[in-house]
């Protein structure tokens, strides 16, 4: 299934121990390892295999794993949220959890003696974490208002639901897709405001029309006008390949000039994962992402090669996309498409959860909406459904003064990836610091916007920060001779219409040292105002 044309001498050592034994092999020995214990595992099941059935060895925390979910399009039944709040809870203080950048769920604190019951309880309520980690897809992102938003072009949760179906055989495990050449996202907007960042994605489908004339057959994207529309345009979307981030290089998607008709976008998604997988570069891990093929190949070959995986050809892009308005961040009340219908965006601090939060936001979704739940990729979540009748006494429920609806405008769009606490790439702890920072700026100043601050704890980037208004990323640094924590500072990150990311624009700055730093370039950028000088004028 893979190429072979590379000799084995030359593999590297992740090649090796995957030509050696599938990662998904690992699904049959979780008895074995439950019963054998973490300390007496073989290194690479445990350290790498694992990570195909989403189970990740923490070395900052030996014997407390990691788990990693699929939430397509960030959905989830309040059953769900409880099981995974039974799973945490057991482990007491080492036990919660993490919305991801990728709306997406991580428990912490996992015994490996309890996996076997862990999957039975995943399966009884229709979870998985299969292929989550390591060379696999990563979670597939979509709109979190799908179906909610009047102004939606197209509801994605389908066709992300039948994506993950097709890529992890409906959550069992896809031997086909289970030695890529190294990771890959997947998003798919069918909203107007980029909700899911999509030129970070190795393959992304954006909301298009096609002139009825310019699609040759007419095809069922037919059944998708948008009322609003002319029957003149065809609903499908322009497609982008090669964005990614990792330490050496990051770059946004570029367009491969491709219209598809939502039908065809599981084929489509099919046809660039086996052209990755078979032709892929494998050599080195760092230039191993979609974007190296391509640049290899240049744009034209890869969308040949594409075709002949597809066995037709694909339509030129749309002359534009529909992303035109600002990211939203959906924290706070929003009516539905449906009449009488709400939904409401609750922010969670960097995305932490604990057991009792858990159960608690599972029966919020119970007693006020439809018992579902939803995650952004700025680690927050959306209740839907919740009738204006039941919208006052919600607004009382004790959960919102921590998980608040109307938060303080950095506090409101802050993201963090997971650092020193529990990753061992960490250059910097990032959670606990980003909320401190964030109190104290907050207590300082005062904003006319929200601001966009994003932290990630080392250059592989997990927390966006080229996506950010200031995106800090991890590092060391000197100062009086000893070794500091630091970040590098990125500015400029565009999200939402005409996104692009941002760039550096200053190295090595000591956290000690970075509040002033941050006061001075969100007065000078972002017209924040220091509040004893507010207070002066308005006394004047
Ligand atoms: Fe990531 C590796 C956490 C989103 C780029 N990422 C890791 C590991 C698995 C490293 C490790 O073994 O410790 C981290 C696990 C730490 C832990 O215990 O939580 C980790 N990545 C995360 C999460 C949890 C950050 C967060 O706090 O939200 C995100 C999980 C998403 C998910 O649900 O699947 C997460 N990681 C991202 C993103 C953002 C995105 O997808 O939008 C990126 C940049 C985008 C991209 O991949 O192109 C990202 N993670 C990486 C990389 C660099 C990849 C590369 O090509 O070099 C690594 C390192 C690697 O793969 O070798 C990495
Ligand atoms: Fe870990 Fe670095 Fe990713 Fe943060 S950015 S989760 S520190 S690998």
């Amino acid at each position: 299934m893979t190429d072979t044309t590379t000799t084995t001498t030359s593999l590297n050592k992740f090649e090796k121990f995957k030509a050696q034994k599938d990662g998904l092999a690992i699904r049959d020995e979780i008895e074995k390892f439950a019963v054998l214990g973490w300390e007496a595992m073989d290194e690479t099941d445990r350290d790498h295999r694992l990570k195909w059935v989403g189970v990740f060895f923490r070395p900052v925390t030996p014997g407390k794993f990691m788990m990693r979910l699929r939430m397509p399009n960030g959905i989830l039944s309040s059953s769900q949220m409880s099981v995974l709040a039974q799973v945490v809870q057991r482990y007491g203080d080492d036990g919660c959890a993490d919305i991801t950048t990728r709306q997406n769920i991580q428990l912490r604190g996992i015994r490996i003696e309890d996996l076997p019951d862990i999957f039975n309880r995943f399966h009884a309520v229709g979870l998985t974490s299969i292929q989550s980690g390591m060379d696999n897809i990563r979670n597939i992102t979509g709109d979190p208002v799908a179906g909610l938003d009047a102004d939606e072009l197209y509801d994605t949760r389908e066709l992300v639901q039948q994506i993950q179906d097709m890529l992890t055989n409906k959550g069992e495990g896809n031997p086909e897709f289970s030695n890529l050449p190294r990771k890959f996202n997947i998003a798919i907007t069918g909203g107007r405001d980029n909700s899911v960042h999509a030129e970070i994605n190795d393959l992304a489908f954006v909301p298009a029309f096609q002139e009825a004339g310019e699609q040759g057959s007419r095809g069922a994207g037919e059944q998708n006008f948008p009322s609003a529309h002319s029957h003149h345009k065809i609903f499908g979307f322009n497609v982008l390949v090669g964005g990614f981030f990792s330490a050496k290089r990051c770059e946004a998607a570029i367009p491969l000039n491709a219209w598809v008709a939502p039908e065809d976008v599981v084929a489509v998604c099919r046809a660039v994962l086996e052209v990755f997988r078979d032709h892929g570069p494998r050599a080195n891990r760092q230039k191993s992402r979609l974007m190296w093929l391509i640049d290899e190949w240049g744009l034209e070959k890869f969308r040949a090669e594409l075709e002949n995986r597809l066995g037709k050809s694909l339509l030129p892009a749309a002359a534009k996309d529909e992303i035109d308005w600002e990211k939203r961040d959906h924290i706070g009340i929003y009516k539905q498409k449906q009449p009488g219908l709400n939904y409401v965006g609750l922010n969670i601090p960097v995305g932490r959860l604990y057991a009792e939060d858990m159960f608690e936001i599972a029966r919020l979704a119970d007693v006020f909406g439809s018992s579902e739940i939803r995650f952004t990729v700025e680690q927050n979540i959306v209740i839907p459904n919740i009738s204006d009748s039941r919208l006052a006494t919600f607004l009382t429920e004790p959960l919102l003064e921590r998980f608040s609806i109307n938060p303080g405008l950095l506090a409101r769009s802050l993201v963090s990836c997971t650092g020193a606490q529990f990753c061992n790439f960490a250059l910097i702890e990032t959670k606990n610091r980003a909320l401190e920072m964030i109190k104290a700026l907050e207590e300082d100043l005062i904003f006319i916007h929200p601001v966009r601050i994003h932290w990630t704890g080392c250059p592989n980037s997990c927390g966006q920060p080229q996506v950010a208004d200031i995106g800090l990323m991890g590092t060391k640094t000197r100062k009086n001779g000893k070794t500091l924590e630091g970040v590098d500072i990125y500015m400029g990150g565009k999200v939402g219409k005409d996104a692009h990311l941002g760039t550096c624009i200053t190295k090595g700055i000591p956290c000690e040292d970075l509040q002033p730093i941050l006061q001075e370039l969100l007065i000078n950028n972002f017209g924040a105002k220091l509040k004893e000088e507010a207070l002066l004028v308005s006394h004047c």
